[in-house]
């Protein structure tokens, strides 16, 4: 009984002392990430896939092969965004395409290196004859009126998905660069590209 009573207190004396010891560790912790908190920008950055709007979507119909979708993107932020890939459920592989001129002086698509840049504030245009989202390989049918689903992944690797309807369309039948030998995709002719 005296025992206790005398060492209870001497218990009690190295509680505090150890609680008061966690107590400055924990400010010191609380410090260091409210320190790291403010070190970085003024708030959360937003992602590029929010700030980015596609306006008037639309998808050629296709049966099978290739095909292509188009759009104008818009970036309401003030840092420019980059689309780097693309997928559809429609099409086994997605690339993103330019028109360039090829060594023999003709016109033809091939993948945008460095993707597609929409500059702050400002849009990017996808049409038959430009930039366009490339479905390497139709695996159902696309028909007019269908909606086709595509998603967009930016260089932040955040991803927009969006919605676009199905048109007949008769011209963007660009050639394709590259595996010439590998399969009949790329021998599509541009006869009725409508671009001069
Ligand atoms: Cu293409």
């Amino acid at each position: 009984m005296t025992t206790s009573i005398t060492t209870r207190p001497a218990t009690r004396r190295l509680g505090i002392r150890r609680t008061k010891t966690m107590a400055t560790a924990l400010v010191a912790v609380v410090a260091a990430v409210t320190l790291t908190a403010c070190g970085g920008s003024d708030a959360a950055p937003a992602t590029q896939a929010s700030t980015v709007t596609i306006e008037n979507p639309w998808v050629k119909e296709a049966d099978s092969g290739m095909t292509a979708a188009f759009g104008t993107l818009r970036n309401a932020s003030d840092h420019q965004a980059v689309i780097v890939s693309a997928t559809s459920s429609s099409t086994s592989s997605m690339e993103l395409h330019e028109m360039a001129t090829n060594d023999e002086g003709e016109m033809v698509m091939r993948p945008m290196k460095g993707g597609f840049v929409i500059p702050a504030g400002g849009t990017h245009k996808l049409d038959p004859g430009s930039d366009h989202l490339m479905f390497m390989d139709v695996t159902t049918p696309i028909k007019a009126g269908d909606t086709v689903t595509v998603t967009l992944t930016f260089a932040d690797k955040s991803t927009m998905k969006f919605t676009a309807p199905a048109r007949t369309f008769s011209g963007a039948k660009e050639n394709y660069e590259g595996h010439d030998d590998m399969d009949g995709h790329d021998h599509m002719d541009m006869d009725d590209m409508g671009h001069e």
